[in-house]
């Protein structure tokens, strides 16, 4: 499985295609958004999973081109999405620390959204704790704050770091990752961890997404709880852009 060197003839035939997630948000049951999630539709494997192959990229630094690919392919389905009649949608991109710590980065992303006539509020970017630690990153993410895009914190909840450093960064969501989601099993508080990490992301202004969300219970424990945004199998898997059209006319 020698994925590195067909890289560059996959973005040149444009065989990376993203696949769609909804966000609903708690208090409406309303979607809110969507996360594009890249895969490789690879003329001999098939559908490729990011896991194999976004490690690969970060190592080999192909996630700087893939990441300004993902960006496009997020814009040209907004666009296609606002010429079939659907409302504004809202749509997650992942942002590895290797794309942040080029210098350029803020200033091509929103180079891209301004060639597709897209504006940042679409736009969320999901970074991971990493890339809140390096002064380049920190500086791209407030230039995009500045230009009206929305920033998550992603897996939070794996790493180190706990709220405190958030203090720093201009992200307005918390992303809980499904590893703490998947620990609650019930309508009683056995996540001690995911509620009061909703509590103090709610007392620093953030707003909270649970994600891998699998069942009803855990959507009541969250609502309770006081979380803002769910994402997970309970409520879709990630579905190809064809079909989130009739997924949204059938959520309603
Ligand atoms: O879709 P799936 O669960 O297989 O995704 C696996 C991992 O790949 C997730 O952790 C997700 O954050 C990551 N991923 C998916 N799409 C992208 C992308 O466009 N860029 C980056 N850097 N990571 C992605
Ligand atoms: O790391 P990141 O959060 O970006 O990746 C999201 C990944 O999680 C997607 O690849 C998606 O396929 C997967 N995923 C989404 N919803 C669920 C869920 O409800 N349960 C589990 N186990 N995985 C999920
Ligand atoms: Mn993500
Ligand atoms: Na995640």
């Amino acid at each position: 499985f020698h994925l590195e060197q067909s890289f560059s003839e996959a973005l040149h035939n444009r065989e990376f295609v993203l696949h769609f997630q909804p966000q609903v948000a708690l208090d409406s049951l309303q979607v809110c958004g969507f996360e594009a999630l890249v895969r490789w539709q690879h003329p001999r494997f098939g559908l490729v999973y990011p896991d194999r192959f976004v490690p690969l990229a970060e190592s080999t630094g192909f996630i700087v081109p893939l990441g300004l690919e993902v960006v496009r392919l997020a814009c040209e389905q907004i666009v296609a999405w606002r010429e079939q009649g659907l409302p504004p949608q809202v749509v997650a991109v992942n942002a590895s620390p290797v794309q942040l710590a080029q210098p350029d980065f803020s200033e091509r992303v929103l180079a891209i959204l301004a060639q597709h006539g897209v504006g940042p509020d679409r736009f969320d970017l999901e970074i991971t704790e990493t890339s809140i630690l390096d002064s380049t990153a920190l500086a791209h993410l407030e230039a995009l704050r500045a230009a009206g895009m929305s920033l998550s914190l992603d897996d939070f909840g794996t790493g180190y770091s706990g709220l405190a450093h958030l203090e720093a960064v201009p992200v307005s969501k918390l992303k809980i990752d499904r590893s703490l989601v998947a620990k609650i099993c019930n309508r009683h508080d056995d996540s001690p961890i995911v509620s009061s990490t909703i509590i103090l992301a709610k007392r620093m202004n953030l707003s909270v997404v649970a994600e891998g969300v699998e069942t009803r219970e855990q959507v009541v424990h969250l609502t309770v709880a006081g979380c803002d945004i769910a994402q997970g199998y309970h409520f879709s898997r990630p579905m190809p852009a064809a079909e989130v059209p009739a997924f949204l006319a059938q959520f309603g």
